[in-house]
């Protein structure tokens, strides 16, 4: 609530004799920062000129945690700088707020340590007080590290571990009475509300107050309640008195209102709850904090789903990271803002912020949009079985209760996600039992300590779909809702496999209502097919995958809610795929670039007049031209009108009903620029539109062909995927056999990746030395030629290969089992001929280059005599390869 005390800058400045005792800024600019330990760095003597200076939010894991290189720094660094205190803040108590930094830390203020902190994702603050020394400049150290520690969850996880002070750092002022600045850094005030109907609602007030003067005080607390119409409708106040050098003395007082202005999705009432210290002798304020209130009630229940003010709701949104393109996890405010409306904008009304507790202002946005959250402690896939994993993880647990208590939009507190997903010692099997008991011995704590510290909200624990290591393990018993991560028709097994799951596990849990708390499957925003099938990464399988499962979704009431996994691509800094150290489950890209996934939710779920054209961001495409010089490809509309008109570029290509929010067209793309255009028809006559240009690469049906002259052309072996790379305007084509007067291969396979759940169309390893990884994944085995029937003149030839197939099996940690299976292979060596010309002699690529490794060569090629290109490989040893071939016109 940051905004609210700004106000009070100016007047607290000019000298304090009015009312606003409390005063809150950042400290984020000008911090001296350096990757290392230096022992000095914590007091004056240290020179910290040459470090970098950096403001706040601030990773140091930008980029190495997207190059070729396994791992990132994950040691210690330092920030540095001096924070003037003016002298008039002598009377004050000083307060440090971190909103969060990762992982362990510890702060020094003029060379004294000031306090430490422990888990990466929570607030923390500390008092300064007595290390400030006012009217003068202070030195402020930190040492933050974000190592690999067992007593501090995530001990694994698929997400990246940023580390850095990423979140906005403050300082708070108050007087020596105020309410608590350092009760698990939450606000001070808890605000329940036991009993909320339509015709009232009780509110009950817990106030943590401090004085930290050296005598005792007495003083009037009171508190406000503002109607969201901004009118004060309830006023209680009570005197108390606050003993010498108390801290967190608690005061409860309760109140009573009349037909409240629920919160909900559709109408997110916000009152506000404005608490006051007044001394009470000289009526002087002492403090004054503001907090949201929202009243609602709420149930789940596994026969009559969930409700909301008596009302039934589905819910249906997202899980979200906290990362972003370039940027890592330092994101400022804005970026967090934008997330949530964007949720808000597809027509989601719920979040799962996970796996971890994330900035405010998410929750802040949550609260005002109306979007139900659960949150969640980042217990990710492991514990440690020992007492300060333990600690640790309660001391978690209570700092996201507290902080965030006061919001409306959180009904659930998770923790534990897929904690069984490899536990360590599956193959001694009285260690095993005696983890799964530990485990169940740290749910239970965690579940009693959330109970206790808020009666009012489910808890939640994250299951991956593996339902009997669960069960037998005790864990489905423990809290309130459970939560299912189901990845059927992705990691494995065909879509269907996901509404059978569901009604299995609803036959075997009867009474326990859960939700499905992630589902999803990757895709590379520049992949694309048109037959797609399970592990392309194409967007085209992520849209069939997210059709499937809405259907059983909304087929099956007894589902309360689920959240796509995820928002948003993340980092993962040890994932492979076809964007290496991205998990690219997201309906939206790193940089929020929407999906079609995501235009099919809105075309769903959202209640105005929704026409979204998919492959918005496909902008260059291409393909083969038929007898019309045109290249049929289907093109979708996402809409929740019943009728739809296509037009390509200003002439009707038919109508269409929806079905499922869908219509499908078969588009005549033509060479150039396509404008495609979608009008829905909405009630009263009105038309809603949405238009996007394509830039189509036409290639004649006979590549002598005068009327659509040969320019270049891009094709992947092995493929049948496109893939379009924006920054250079080209598209890359699937392969297909040579006919003549075309283009296309000669014999061969395409390679086929071969795991423990079946078969995948390409490898998902990082290919290093490139980031288009999708070109070289694939590749065409045995090949004996590649033909194109070219016009003469002078061509440069690319051929790209990349050594995939490998002896040792590689296992990805998150592909839940479907590890790679190795392949039988030795050693190839081949030579190249380029029409009879030895261009290549004796190729040995995973010798010469390793494995997985980006090889490109380029020749430029004379044609003559209508004789087109031929490149024929020679094999030597085992068969010859080719991943990817580029031909471009030069003359
Ligand atoms: C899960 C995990 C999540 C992963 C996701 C995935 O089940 O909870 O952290 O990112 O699967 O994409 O594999
Ligand atoms: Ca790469």
């Amino acid at each position: 609530m940051r905004k609210y005390f700004l106000l009070f800058w100016i007047v607290l400045l000019t000298g304090n004799l009015i009312s606003s005792p409390r005063l809150k800024y950042s400290i984020n600019e000008n911090w001296q920062f350096i990757r290392q330990d230096i022992a000095e760095a914590k007091d004056g003597k240290c020179d910290d000129q040459q470090w970098q200076t950096v403001n706040l939010p601030h990773t140091w894991n930008v980029s190495d945690v997207m190059d070729d290189e396994p791992g990132y720094y994950r040691n210690i660094a330092w920030y540095r700088r001096s924070v003037p205190i003016p002298a008039g803040f002598s009377e004050k108590q000083i307060t440090i707020y971190f909103e969060g930094a990762n992982q362990e830390v510890e702060l020094f203020v003029n060379g004294k340590s000031a306090g430490t902190h422990v888990g990466g994702y929570t607030r923390f603050s500390f008092d300064i007080t007595s290390l400030i020394k006012t009217g003068q400049d202070n030195l402020f150290a930190i040492k933050v590290n974000n190592r690999y520690n067992e007593d501090i969850p995530p001990l694994t996880a698929d997400f990246t571990f940023f580390g850095g002070i990423y979140r906005d750092v403050f300082l708070i002022i108050t007087g020596k009475q105020h309410v608590s600045t350092t009760h698990y850094a939450s606000e001070g005030v808890y605000l329940n509300t036991p009993v909320v109907r339509e015709e009232m609602a009780k509110i009950e007030v817990k106030t943590m107050l401090t004085n930290a003067s050296a005598a005792d005080s007495r003083v009037r607390i009171e508190h406000t309640i503002i109607h969201p119409d901004k009118s004060e409708v309830i006023r209680v106040s009570k005197k108390i008195k606050l003993a010498k050098q108390t801290y967190n003395q608690q005061d409860l007082q309760q109140m009573e209102l009349k037909v409240p202005a629920l919160w909900s999705p559709e109408s997110p009432s916000l009152y506000t709850v404005r608490t006051r210290i007044y001394d009470e002798k000289s009526k002087v304020l002492l403090d004054e904090i503001l907090q949201p209130l929202g009243l609602r009630w709420f149930e789940f229940s596994a026969e009559k789903g969930f409700h909301l003010n008596g009302k039934p709701y589905k819910l249906i949104g997202t899980n979200r990271h906290q990362c972003f393109d370039g940027l890592g996890n330092a994101l400022s405010d804005e970026f967090h803002v934008r997330d949530v409306l964007m949720l808000k904008e597809m027509g989601g009304n719920f979040l799962r912020v996970s796996h971890y507790p994330q900035d405010p202002v998410v929750m802040e946005m949550c609260d005002k949009l109306g979007i139900i959250t659960s949150v969640e402690i980042p217990i990710v896939n492991a514990i440690t079985e020992s007492e300060g994993f333990f600690k640790n993880s309660i001391e978690m647990a209570r700092e996201m209760v507290f902080q965030d208590y006061n919001r409306p939009s959180v009904l659930i507190w998770a923790y534990m996600n897929e904690v069984l997903l490899r536990p360590p010692f599956r193959d001694e099997s009285q260690r095993h039992e005696n983890y799964l008991k530990s485990v169940e011995t740290l749910a239970k704590a965690i579940e009693k300590q959330i109970r206790d510290d808020d009666p009012y909200r489910y808890t939640l624990i994250p299951f991956h779909g593996s339902f009997d290591t669960y069960h037998n393990a005790g864990l489905t018993k423990i809290s309130k809702l459970i939560g299912w991560n189901l990845y059927q028709g992705w990691y494995g097994g065909v879509f269907n496999g996901f509404g059978k799951f569901l009604d299995e596990s609803q036959e075997k849990l009867k009474g326990i209502p859960f939700i499905i708390t992630e589902y999803g499957a990757d895709a590379d925003p520049r992949l694309h097919a048109f037959d797609p099938v399970r592990f392309d990464y194409t967007q085209e399988w992520a849209n069939l995958y997210h059709e499937n499962y809405i259907k059983a979704i909304m087929e099956r009431p007894y589902v309360v809610g689920a959240n796509i996994w995820n928002l948003n691509d993340f980092h993962s800094e040890e994932r492979g795929n076809a964007v290496p150290h991205i998990n690219s489950k997201g309906i939206t890209s790193t940089d929020r670039q929407v999906k079609d996934t995501y235009l099919q939710y809105q075309a769903l779920f959202r209640k105005e007049p929704v026409v979204n054209i998919g492959g918005r961001n496909w902008t260059v495409r291409g393909g083969n031209a038929d007898e019309h010089y045109t290249c049929l490809q289907p093109v979708k509309v996402y809409s929740n009108l019943g009728e739809i008109e296509f037009f390509l570029n200003g002439v009707s290509i038919g109508k269409q009903q929806t079905a499922d929010a869908m219509a499908e067209f078969n588009v005549p793309f033509v060479s150039g620029v396509n404008v495609l255009e979608a009008v829905g028809y909405a009630e009263g006559g009105r038309t809603v539109r949405d238009q996007i240009k394509v830039d189509f690469r036409l290639v004649a049906a006979n590549l002598k062909d005068e009327k659509l002259p040969f320019e270049s052309i891009n094709v992947m072996l092995g493929s049948k995927r496109y893939f379009e790379e924006k920054d250079k305007a080209v598209i890359w084509l699937p392969e297909k056999p040579y006919t003549p007067g075309s283009w296309g291969y000669v014999g061969g396979k395409n390679y086929v990746k071969r795991t423990r759940h079946g078969q995948q169309p390409a490898s998902d390893l990082n290919i290093l030395n490139t980031n288009i990884d999708p070109v070289f994944q694939t590749m065409r085995h045995g090949i004996e030629s590649f033909k194109l029937d070219v016009p003469d003149g002078e061509y440069t030839v690319s051929l790209y290969f990349a050594e995939l197939m490998s002896k040792t099996s590689k296992v990805l940690v998150y592909n839940l089992g479907d590890d790679a299976i190795a392949d039988d292979m030795d050693e190839r060596i081949f030579s190249v001929d380029i029409n009879g010309n030895r261009v290549i002699h004796d190729l040995n690529i995973a010798k010469e280059f390793g494995e997985l490794n980006a090889v490109t060569k380029k020749f430029i090629v004379n044609v003559q005599n209508g004789k087109g290109i031929s490149v024929d490989f020679v094999p030597v040893k085992d068969e010859a390869i080719l991943n990817a071939i580029r031909v471009y016109r030069n003359y």
